[in-house]
């Protein structure tokens, strides 16, 4: 179901006025950024699991999944790579209606978004919801290709790319921050691309 202009909500504009974040080019592309294969999945066996310090753990199938409350998100791309990806629409469900579900304990204040593949990425639990964060199935108006993470993908636009974790199946919450696939070979944890938080502090 494609969402009217009107019920998109707008990411928060993180730039102050400005547009595109320092050491950023616009690239009218979608270009896939990857490490390692797509991973094949099968909607059949497709689960999202929401473990750790919530109250509610839940595991969740694609029926189950779509039938939960559909939003759309207007938002910048950024990848650390330094392109940048204008206007995008995401739909899917918002990390904020996914929060009502579960219930996160006051101590759960991290995030682990685990992947089909592998693929690890970190964020404060506040990260995700002030920039908007979305469990996105849709990409201005189509369902994700495989290489962008059909089915389901986390967006993030309030951090670089890489904590925009495709082909998601699990959030962790976590008392005590923890360092993702790209968090420990060298990307910086907190990853703000406004502040150019590219690289690790000690590498800059
Ligand atoms: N599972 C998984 N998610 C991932 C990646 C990855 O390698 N594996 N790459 C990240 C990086 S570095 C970026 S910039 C974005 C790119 O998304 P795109 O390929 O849809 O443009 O996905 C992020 N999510
Ligand atoms: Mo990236």
């Amino acid at each position: 179901m494609m969402k009217r202009p009107d019920q998109i909500k707008k990411a928060p504009d993180q730039g102050h006025g400005e547009r595109v974040p320092p050491g950023q080019f616009v690239t009218r592309k979608f270009p896939v950024l990857t490490y390692g294969p797509t991973p094949r999945i099968d909607l059949n066996s497709w689960r999202l699991r929401i473990f750790g310090l919530v109250e509610e753990e839940l595991e969740l199938s694609w029926e189950q999944f779509k039938a939960l409350p559909w939003s759309a998100v207007g938002a910048d791309f950024h990848c650390v790579t330094q392109w940048s990806a204008l206007d995008n629409v995401w739909e899917g469900v918002l990390f904020s209606d996914l929060l009502k579900l579960v219930k996160p304990k006051p101590e759960g204040r991290y995030i682990m978004a685990h992947c089909y593949g592998g693929y690890t990425t970190n964020l404060p639990l506040e990260a995700a919801l002030e920039g908007h964060g979305i469990l996105a199935h849709k990409h201005d108006g189509q369902e994700l290709t495989p290489d962008h993470g059909w089915p389901l993908r986390l967006v993030v636009p309030n951090r670089y790319g890489w904590k925009s974790a495709k082909w998601i199946n699990g959030i962790e919450f976590m008392a005590q921050d923890r360092p993702g696939f790209w968090e420990v070979r060298g990307y910086n944890n907190n990853a703000d691309p406004w502040k150019e938080e590219r690289f690790w502090p000690e590498l800059a």
